[in-house]
């Protein structure tokens, strides 16, 4: 097969660096004004590469929340249930999209899918969907990565062209295991040392430890651009763009956090062979079908 020129390498056995974004953030359309998204909101994305919008799905937050049990059960023993790296509390239920209509319903919800089509300036085929349990006390951190990273080497994603849109299904607070962004950090490509085993994934959605950059150059990012926790009530709908660096801490709280998140993908940026040579993941965690999903009216 020809050898895909790569603009973006990572874990190719070289020393970690950083490499301009070639990409857009916010992608041009014709229809933009039609979309969602006022400029001010468009300019935060571009800007520091997320968006937090407050109040926006509180019809859902229920339907999505009655789903997780439901979802235990129907997928146990496969491997869409991931457990956290150090017990058997459930950390993460993916593709629950494709199993669960009230789940799929909201990731069709015109109120979400013309936000990625406005900020990715096309239309988008829904790549992966998750939910994230992070259960009180035993809720486990996630390290710093940039998602795009995984999804170039391991998937075969070109272009960051991408993103991912979540909503709280918990309340999100400062002690609960809440996702950390580096505002602005989607603007630099980290070209990650090391190289990619045959089935990483099977340990890296419990544990990630390939594409998560140096503590050198984190101390470097961090320090001009800082950290910000994102909180809210459920509900509130975030955005994140595929390449901004974040994490999340362990939850020692009380409380448990919940959020539902599908990741969007332009149909013009459709998978190719995984850049690290290897076989592409499965199906639940970079689809197959990238026919534009097709957005129900909301109830
Ligand atoms: O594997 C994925 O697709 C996503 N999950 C993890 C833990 N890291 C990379 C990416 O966000
Ligand atoms: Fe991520």
């Amino acid at each position: 097969m020809l050898q895909q020129t790569d603009i973006y390498p990572s874990r190719t056995g070289s020393k970690e660096r950083l490499i301009p974004r070639l990409d857009p953030v916010v992608y041009p359309s014709v229809d933009r004004a039609d979309g969602p998204l006022s400029k001010k909101q468009l300019q935060f994305y571009a800007d520091n590469g997320y968006l937090v919008i407050p109040d926006y799905l509180p019809d859902q937050v229920e339907p999505l929340r009655r789903a997780i049990p439901a979802l235990k059960q129907r997928l146990r023993g496969r491997e869409e249930l991931v457990v956290e790296p150090d017990g058997e509390e459930l950390r993460t239920v993916f593709n629950p999209t494709a199993f669960d209509d009230d789940v799929d319903a909201c990731f069709r919800d015109p109120r979400i899918v013309d936000i990625a089509r406005q900020l990715l300036g096309s239309d988008v085929y829904r790549m992966q969907s998750r939910i994230n349990i992070k259960p009180a006390f035993k809720g486990r951190a996630f390290n710093w990565h940039s998602d795009f990273e995984t999804w170039h080497v391991e998937d075969g994603m070109p272009r960051m062209r991408a993103l991912t849109a979540w909503i709280m299904l918990s309340e999100n607070h400062p002690c609960n295991g809440p996702l950390y962004v580096i505002p602005g950090s989607h603007k630099q490509y980290i070209s990650c040392a090391g190289e990619t085993g045959l089935n990483n994934y099977k340990t890296s959605l419990r544990n990630q430890t390939l594409g998560v950059p140096s503590a050198e150059t984190l101390k470097d990012i961090i320090k001009s651009r800082g950290i910000r926790a994102i909180t809210g009530q459920p509900g509130t709908l975030v955005i994140h763009e595929c390449n901004l660096l974040h994490a999340s801490p362990d939850n020692l709280s009380a409380d448990p956090r919940s959020i539902a998140m599908c990741v969007y993908n332009s149909v013009e940026n459709c998978p190719q062979a995984p850049f690290s040579g290897l076989p592409p993941r499965p199906d639940f965690l970079s689809a197959r079908d990238t026919r534009p999903v097709e957005s129900l009216a909301a109830a």
